[in-house]
């Protein structure tokens, strides 16, 4: 015990004539730390009659609570005099001019979704969100996708909760959201964000994705091409090419991939669209039955088309990026060329 109150004197004398934040913080290891003067001297608790250790234990601890104390006062007084000594020393010329700021402007991913939605609303197609983190219900089952159906694994899923729920994985859940909500004819443009576990150069986990989708009585095939075909030459200008292909979506039947001539080699095959001179765009087809009758909505009477587009694969073409991952790194060098 003795030894410990010349412990604690002595460090308190030390604490006192400090002057720099770098020296208390050596004390304070030298110390305090695991391998410190205290934690040494401890040692010596274990060779004391077993009556005697409690009341030592709690002699320790006020010691510790006391050099730590006056290490924190310490500190405090330490940090007080170099801020006074750096306000009287440092010059600050309030009449500098600041940095200038230039104005800000969209990025190039809104600019084309505003863009996308600009010409459906000119088609009379009105805009509907819902949200983004969903069930199994709206993403899968409504969209007809079966419990364990292959199609599932096509877009690598978020789950959230244990799998009760998940980020949704496409705008398609609009489609059911809305025809619960409405009744037909309906044409409608569903932009949003969606998540799926994908990156590469042509593949982020969070992207964009445009819905629009059209039900009515007698709607055809020619009526999706013939719509897509307007907004690529719209958007993209007339020469450029567009070609569909076959494919598979649950929720359409038929269903077809629409691809368009990749815009950074003109067709002739690059990095970008990986030598084939076309680029993916979006999914479309004419909306399945099953669809339908999931609303409550009678096939017979209904048809209707619909399609699915990523934002940024329409801006990267639209631009000649050829990362995706530049359009979410904010990177103001790459922002200010828009
Ligand atoms: C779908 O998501 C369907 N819901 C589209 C659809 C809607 C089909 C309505 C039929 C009817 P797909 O998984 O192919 O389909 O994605 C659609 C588009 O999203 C792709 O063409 C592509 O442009 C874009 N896309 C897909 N995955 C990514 C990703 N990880 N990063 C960026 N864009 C992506």
């Amino acid at each position: 015990m003795e030894d410990l109150k010349a412990l604690e004197l002595g460090a308190i004398e030390e604490i006192g004539a400090v002057s720099t934040g770098e020296e208390l913080e050596k004390l304070r290891v030298r110390l305090l730390g695991k391998k410190g003067d205290i934690t040494s001297l401890m040692k010596g608790i274990s060779k004391l009659p077993p009556d005697e250790r409690p009341k030592a234990g709690a002699e320790f601890n006020k010691v510790k609570v006391s050099i730590s104390s006056a290490i924190e006062k310490k500190s405090a007084a330490i940090k007080a005099q170099e801020l006074s000594a750096r306000l009287n020393d440092e010059i600050f010329d309030i009449t500098i001019s600041g940095k200038p700021y230039g104005p800000g402007h969209f990025h190039p991913s809104c600019d084309i979704m505003d863009e996308f939605i600009d010409i459906f609303v000119g088609l009379g197609f009105c805009v509907e969100e819902g949200p983004e983190v969903e069930t199994d219900e709206y993403n899968f089952q409504r969209l007809n996708f079966p419990d364990d159906h292959p199609a599932r694994d096509m877009q690598d899923t978020f789950y959230l909760q244990n799998g009760k729920r998940l980020l949704r994985t496409h705008t398609s859940t609009v489609q059911v959201h809305t025809m619960l909500k409405k009744k037909p004819p309906l044409a409608v443009i569903a932009p949003g964000r969606v998540y799926r576990l994908d990156s590469d150069i042509t593949h982020s986990p969070v992207f964009h994705q445009v819905e629009g989708f059209l039900i009515d009585k007698n709607v055809t095939f020619a009526h999706l091409k013939g719509t897509l075909e307007l907004f690529v030459h719209r958007l993209y200008g007339k020469n450029t090419k567009l070609r569909f292909r076959p494919s598979f979506f649950p929720f359409t039947e038929p269903s077809a991939e629409m691809d368009i001539s990749c815009q950074l080699c003109g067709g002739k095959g690059c990095r970008l669209c990986k030598g084939t001179g076309w680029i993916e765009i979006l999914g479309a087809g004419m909306i399945d039955p099953n669809v339908f009758k999931a609303v409550g909505y009678d096939p017979e009477e209904w048809t209707g088309f619909a399609f699915g587009c990523g934002i940024e694969r329409v801006a990267m073409l639209k631009y000649s990026i050829d990362d995706i991952r530049l359009l979410f790194g904010n990177d103001k060098r790459f922002l200010s060329q828009f």
